[in-house]
């Protein structure tokens, strides 16, 4: 956090409607979203805009906002404690992104690798939004003046962009401390999940091999099936952490069962040291039904009340605009916009 910055401390972090959210989004973000939830005051968001950075189905949009409601909603976070909103319910969000993109320098945009992944080979013909996406990103965190954001750690780039938006604001403007620098929270079990058929790719929505991840929506039978078929090497499990050095794809599936079990790797690795992997994934697979099957079937059941999840979104929307409106009014005056 900034040096000069005095207010006070909150959460934020948004999730895109962009797909199925798998275990990765689970581990990396929902499951400690539900945690500080209970530690500080937290802001959590479906970032649809950012969804439109890629083409999107619109008849299937608010559908999959509904979805990743249902997936906050089933993972924990509750309503009552934890704001869950539509990002495109609150105007502040884009508004700020545009002051941001006068602010942010396109020599810092340039080296995001996260665009030059997407864009693959096609930079020319991906959307504008698309690469000014981790300005958006900083708008989001900004206009709640937000302390910490917990993400996954192929988040870390934006959020260190996030943080030099913020800073030279703040010394472009000579308003020291007005904005916090964030601080991302990427500790922990699970901040990277990898592809379960390439443990050096993280897993991904936009994977297209459905066996490279678990999705939320996945019942028992298909979670213990892809486990079952993740790769692995022909060795046996090794007895200490630094023995998956160089061994990516088991090192994930330790990852995976020490999050999922909530034990560390050194106590799953003592357990299982010298077994061959194949009775090693069938006790990973139980574990992981263990652990997404009450996810998935409280996901179907909030989805079967849809009008619920916008009542619940609506009424988050409005308290969210409560908070950022009179942030980003400030942000005006301190332009120097004419009636601000
Ligand atoms: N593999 C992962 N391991 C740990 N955390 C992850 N996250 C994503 N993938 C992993 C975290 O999930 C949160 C929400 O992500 P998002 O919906 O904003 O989209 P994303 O990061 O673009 O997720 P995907 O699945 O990887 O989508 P595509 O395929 O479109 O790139 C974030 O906190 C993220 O860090």
């Amino acid at each position: 956090m900034s040096e000069d910055y005095q207010g006070p401390e909150r959460v934020f972090s948004g999730v895109q409607p962009s797909g199925e959210l798998h275990l990765g989004n689970y581990l990396g973000a929902l499951k400690k979203f539900a945690r500080l939830q209970h530690e500080k005051e937290c802001v959590f968001c479906i970032v649809d805009l950012h969804a439109i950075t890629v083409p999107q189905d619109p008849k299937r949009l608010a559908e999959q906002t509904r979805h990743i409601a249902a997936a906050y909603l089933a993972s924990g976070v509750d309503p009552s404690k934890a704001l869950i909103y539509n990002q495109s319910d609150v105007r502040a969000h884009t508004e700020l992104a545009w002051y941001f993109n006068c602010v942010a320098r396109t020599g810092w945009l340039n080296r995001m690798t996260q665009f030059k992944d997407k864009a693959g080979k096609n930079a020319e013909k991906a959307s504008v939004g698309l690469y000014t996406y981790p300005v958006l990103q900083a708008a989001d965190i900004l206009a709640f003046k937000a302390t910490q954001v917990p993400v996954g750690e192929d988040q870390k780039q934006h959020l260190e962009l996030s943080r030099d938006i913020a800073g030279k604001f703040n010394r472009d403007f000579n308003a020291p401390g007005f904005f916090p620098l964030p601080e991302p929270l990427i500790d922990g079990p699970g901040a990277k999940v990898m592809s379960l058929r390439d443990g050096t790719k993280k897993m991904s929505k936009s994977d297209p091999a459905d066996a490279s991840r678990i999705n939320l929506t996945d019942d028992a039978d298909k979670i213990a099936k892809k486990i079952r078929k993740a790769k692995t090497d022909s060795g046996l499990v090794p007895e200490t952490p630094d023995e998956l050095d160089g061994r990516p794809d088991i090192a994930n599936l330790v990852g995976i069962y020490s999050a999922l079990a909530d034990m560390s790797e050194a106590d799953v690795l003592e357990q299982h040291a010298g077994s061959q992997f194949g009775p090693f994934k069938n006790a990973l697979a139980d574990v992981a039904v263990a652990a997404m099957e009450p996810i998935t079937e409280l996901m179907t059941r909030y989805l079967s009340a849809p009008d619920e999840i916008d009542r619940i979104l609506a009424e988050a929307g409005d308290k969210a605009a409560a908070i950022a409106d009179p942030i980003v009014a400030e942000v005006r005056k301190i332009i120097g916009f004419r009636g601000a």
